[in-house]
């Protein structure tokens, strides 16, 4: 049983933005199917989901590592091993935007994240009034933002369960397996970069 259940392939996910973006919320939502009233998260939550992908079952697990500002300074840490980012958004509050931004930028900077896939998230759209997908997709300058990775932005409700699915079977399309060819040469050409740069 361990020996079968070792064998299925494992990708981490973060689940990254600012604090009350919506991020345990929809862990939860994911998870459980429901809606939970949430803490402001300090230290971690995490969660497994199954899915299938080339016709395998992969197991995803998601973590929700806390948006306070004091956690913030731990993010790196989680990213070595992380195989997709999915940020979280409050579309409905136009007031943190460009810290959201700044935090995002600051967060694909890191060299442990490149070339992974970003989900951009535009939470909270059962309020009235929220930003579009479209909206956060300008205001990020995605294009320019996410250029050398895969991206997408997804409109969503934490609250409601809209969009949920859909973003995490995008996660799920976008995560490269430890065993994909493709995967495999993105690892090397990471190292061949690493080694060249690391020399000046
Ligand atoms: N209206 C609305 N409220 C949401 C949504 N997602 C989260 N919230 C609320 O936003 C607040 C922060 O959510 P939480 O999940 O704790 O955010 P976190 O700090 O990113 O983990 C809570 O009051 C949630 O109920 C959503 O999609 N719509
Ligand atoms: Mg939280």
């Amino acid at each position: 049983m361990g020996h079968l259940l070792s064998k299925q392939p494992q990708v981490h996910v973060l689940l990254l933005g600012l604090d009350n973006a919506g991020k345990s919320t929809l862990l939860y939502r994911l998870k459980h199917n429901a809606a939970v009233s949430t803490v402001p998260t300090i230290g971690f939550n995490v969660e497994m989901l199954e899915a299938r992908k080339h016709r395998k079952s992969i197991a995803v697990t998601l973590w929700d590592v806390g948006g306070q500002s004091r956690m913030r300074e731990h993010w790196p840490s989680f990213h070595g091993d992380a195989a997709a980012v999915v940020f979280v958004v409050d579309s409905a509050d136009p007031e943190r935007m460009g810290e959201a931004r700044r935090e995002l930028e600051a967060t694909l900077r890191s060299e442990a994240l490149r070339g992974r896939p970003l989900v951009l998230l535009a939470n909270k759209q059962d309020v009235s009034g929220a930003l579009t997908a479209t909206d956060l997709k300008d205001k990020f300058g995605m294009r320019r933002l996410c250029s050398g990775r895969d991206w997408f932005v997804q409109p969503c409700s934490a609250s409601t369960g809209f969009g949920l699915e859909e973003a995490f079977r995008r996660v799920v399309q976008l995560v490269k397996l430890p065993s994909d060819a493709g995967g495999v040469k993105e690892n090397i050409k990471d190292k061949v970069h690493h080694i060249k740069t690391s020399r000046h």
